[in-house]
């Protein structure tokens, strides 16, 4: 028999910042964690993931956690030298970090899969839990704006989510399959968790995958997922925007809006217990603790809350 595993739906920065909690509190090798590969892009030929990176970084403790991205004590002369050319140095690839996207880039040439890419890299990096890109395929967020269409690094990133937003989509989404491990991960696990990630640009694109939308409607594990928002603002990033943009009401009740056809259980902060019995109503039960994470002692706290009130 297979042990137990604990399977996590996540973005960037805040399911990295989680991570680290919950490996404190379980065993690295029974964590697997289900990535979003919707803000991927192509920078200088390069093949970017950011959020597998994020994830991959923090779990290897590598993360450098002020920025929430990219690697700890990074230089920049590359892209300084870039810059001098006269090029865009916009989207900041750090020296170390390119040696990441060189290598994925080659073996993603040389025939392997994101997943194959993904397990070779991050086992070579120490990382014992399982870092699952959600699908293979391309799938690519796209932000409506006034400007025009906007891939997701340019909205983000080049436009510090400032342009109006009207729509996000995911292109490639409908014809992208998820590998039998990401089904199978749901499917199995203890406990699926939806980690404090953007609902929109983060989750939104791995729910997209109709395969895995119906692999959490059907897993026999409870649902549980952690709120980014702390009342109508997000604990960091566009959250609150796209939500609002989406039609979503911009509070945890919205979160748990977005995840209502699999959702068992909503974990919010605080600040916002008297929310718990107006979202209790629609059947979602509701669990009420501190979600800042300042350090990965908190991670730990809220890991550990998240774990151990496992319900079944
Ligand atoms: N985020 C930024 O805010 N500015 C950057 O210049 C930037 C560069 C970057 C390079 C590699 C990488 O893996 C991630 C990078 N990120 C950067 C983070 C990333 O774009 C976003 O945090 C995620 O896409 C949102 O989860």
């Amino acid at each position: 028999m297979k042990p137990a595993h604990y399977t996590v739906l996540a973005g960037g920065t805040g399911a990295a910042k989680f991570l680290r909690g919950l490996v404190q509190v379980v065993p690295e090798e029974q964590v697997h964690v289900i990535v979003n590969v919707g803000d991927d892009t192509d920078v200088w030929g390069l093949h970017i993931s950011p959020d597998i990176d994020s994830i991959t970084y923090a779990l290897a403790g590598k993360l450098d956690t002020l920025r929430g991205w990219g690697l700890v004590n990074e230089t920049f002369r590359c892209l300084e030298t870039i810059e001098a050319f006269g090029m865009p140095g916009w989207f900041r690839l750090g020296d170390q970090d390119l040696a990441t996207h060189l290598t994925r880039t080659h073996l993603l040439r040389s025939g392997l899969s994101l997943s194959e890419t993904v397990e070779r890299m991050s086992k070579a990096m120490g990382v014992k839990a399982r870092v699952l890109p959600a699908t293979d395929d391309p799938v690519r967020t796209k932000v409506e704006t006034p400007q025009g269409m906007l891939g997701f690094q340019e909205f983000f990133v080049r436009d510090q989510w400032k342009p109006e937003v009207r729509s996000v989509s995911y292109a490639g989404a409908t014809e992208a399959r998820a590998p039998a491990v990401v089904l199978d991960s749901i499917r199995d696990a203890q406990l699926v968790i939806i980690a404090p990630s953007n609902p929109i640009t983060s989750i939104g694109p791995i729910l997209a995958l109709h395969q895995v939308r119906e692999a959490l409607r059907c897993t026999r594990a409870e649902v549980i997922a952690i709120s980014p928002l702390i009342g109508n603002a997000a604990v960091s990033g566009p959250a609150a925007k796209l939500m609002e943009a989406c039609g979503y009401e911009v509070s945890p009740s919205g979160v748990a809006r977005c995840y209502h056809d699999f959702l068992n259980n909503i974990v919010i902060d605080v600040r916002d217990g008297a929310l718990a019995s107006s979202i209790r109503y629609e059947t979602i039960g509701v669990r009420v603790t501190n979600l800042l994470m300042p350090d990965d002692i908190a991670a730990r706290k809220l890991a550990e809350f998240i774990v151990l009130s496992d319900s079944r």
